[in-house]
């Protein structure tokens, strides 16, 4: 058989079948597989009619078509899918052969099998692909990360399909083992919270300001003209103006119980293991939650008082001016806090991530993608080690620039009964992060007072000491426990 093809594709669901095509459309020859082999046939004679794409109907066939090394790609169903095909892949390749993993695979997973695929000598990747069936099909955000030494071969391929943003190539090199699968994951939660911000400001222009849908959309297209020019508010605009065949807004007939499938989750208890204060996409994926709780709610919305509603008296133009800014403001945190997360992953992992490559894989092609993502870019250009994104010039003024409006915003929705999780928890966040003092001293004294958990004085760096707060009890501090 004649070893023709550059890589083989396992998965012919909508993804797979895309990103073959796409693989077809850059010069690549790709052989396709999957499991139910009817769907192998189906796409030649249909999707794939008239492409250099070649099918096989074993994996044994597939194999002896490729080049060396031998590259195969995974679009299967994440979990056992992909142990199931890659136990099946391993005697039918050779030491330093390729296998990637292209599905939304949780990154431990894709740690574990780099580690037991390098012990047999072939290369693996887990690669996040972000985009959709339609950044599949033209062009995806790819973050691709594992063994090393896979890369040079991958990489034409790989920032061929990809998408561009300013001519470069929306995906480069994250990092060893699981840290694209990492990295993708911590996209798909700063996604939640970029939604979840959103739904904020609409529900705000429509309870607070007493807009429209029209008028809502009208807003978000303007404010796509500007900072907050990105794919997500370009939707929404189009969300907020769409009208069901009888003329009705069809967002006003749709269920107000958000779904999840676990992605902003899994960010949001890596940030708990981590002990890093991730508190907007928390604050994002918690909102889904209770929004799913519909039933509760309409109980307690006929029980539970809350401000009497009041027509908005203020400054209209100046108020959606400050929401624009407190959206903007928020999305800072909230990047910043997903950076702060890589980077204590990368501490945990002895991953070199390279920040603003990520930006710029963020930057085209993925649901997060923005102009945003472009300054994010330039700060790490400008500082490869930055600290914290709120520390770059351009942030630090931008936030400077948002905060007065912020406060107004938050303030306002609190005072009217506007529920605002994220927009409020950013703010919070923004205003224990940039104090010196916070009241932590006295969870320490309360610690010590019931438990004898002992601190640390000022005075003393180092040093745990121990009260007898009240003359009672004993000298003895905790050693032993520390929940
Ligand atoms: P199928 O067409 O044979 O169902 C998306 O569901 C892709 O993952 C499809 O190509 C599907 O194959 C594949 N897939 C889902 N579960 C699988 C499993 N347990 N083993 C192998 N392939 C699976």
């Amino acid at each position: 058989m004649a070893e023709t093809a550059d890589i083989a594709l396992i998965g012919l669901a909508v993804m797979g079948q895309n990103l073959i095509l796409n693989m077809n459309d850059h010069g690549f020859v790709v052989c396709a597989f999957n499991r139910t082999v009817e769907k192998v046939d189906a796409f030649l004679a249909n999707e794939a009619k008239g492409t250099k794409v070649v099918g096989a109907r074993s994996m044994e066939e597939m194999v002896s078509k490729l080049k060396r090394p031998k590259k195969v790609m995974l679009l299967v169903k994440a979990g056992a899918a992909v142990d199931a095909f890659i136990q099946k892949l391993l005697p039918l390749l050779e030491p330093g052969d390729i296998i990637i993993d292209g599905g939304n695979s949780e990154y431990t997973d894709s740690q574990r099998r780099s580690k037991e695929l390098a012990e047999k000598k072939i290369l693996f990747v887990g690669s996040g692909v972000s985009g959709g069936e339609e950044g599949a099909r033209y062009g995806p955000s790819l973050m691709p990360g594992g063994s090393p030494d896979a890369w040079p071969h991958i990489k034409p391929i790989f920032q061929a399909i990809a998408a561009k943003s300013d001519g470069e190539p929306c995906c480069d090199w994250v990092g060893k083992d699981g840290a694209g699968h990492y990295v993708k994951m911590v996209h798909n939660g700063i996604e939640y919270g970029d939604m979840q911000l959103i739904c904020e400001a609409c529900h705000i222009m429509k309870d607070v300001v007493g807009m429209n849908n029209d008028e809502i959309s009208e807003v978000l297209s303007e404010w796509n003209k500007g900072e907050l020019d990105s794919f997500l508010i370009e939707i929404t605009a189009d969300i907020m103006r769409y009208k069901d065949t009888d003329g009705v807004h069809l967002v006003d007939k749709i269920k107000d119980a958000a779904g999840q499938k676990g992605t902003g989750k899994w960010t949001a208890i890596s940030a708990l293991d981590k002990g890093m204060p991730l508190t907007l996409i928390g604050e994002s994926v918690f909102a889904r939650c209770l929004s799913s709780l519909k039933d509760e709610r309409v109980v307690a919305s006929k029980q539970l008082s809350g401000p009497a509603k009041s027509a908005f008296k203020g400054d209209k133009k100046q108020f959606i001016e400050d929401l624009r800014l407190a959206l903007y403001a928020s999305k800072i945190i909230s990047y910043a806090q997903g950076f702060m997360l890589m980077r204590e992953a990368a501490n945990n992992y002895d991953w070199n991530l390279n920040y603003g490559g990520i930006a710029l894989m963020w930057r085209g092609g993925c649901i997060i993608r923005s102009v945003f993502l472009g300054e994010i870019k330039k700060a790490f250009d400008k500082n490869p080690t930055l600290a914290n994104l709120l520390l770059d010039d351009f942030f630090k003024n931008a936030i400077h620039k948002c905060q007065d409006g912020w406060r107004r915003v938050v303030a306002s929705s609190v005072m009217q009964g506007i529920p605002t999780p994220c927009l409020s928890s950013a703010l919070a966040f923004y205003d224990g992060y940039r104090s010196e003092r916070v009241p932590a001293n006295i969870i320490q004294a309360q610690r010590d007072y019931f438990g004898a958990h002992t601190y640390e004085l000022l005075s003393a760096p180092g040093k745990f000491v121990h009260t007898n707060w009240t003359g009672r009890g004993g000298q003895v501090s905790s050693s032993s426990y520390n929940a």
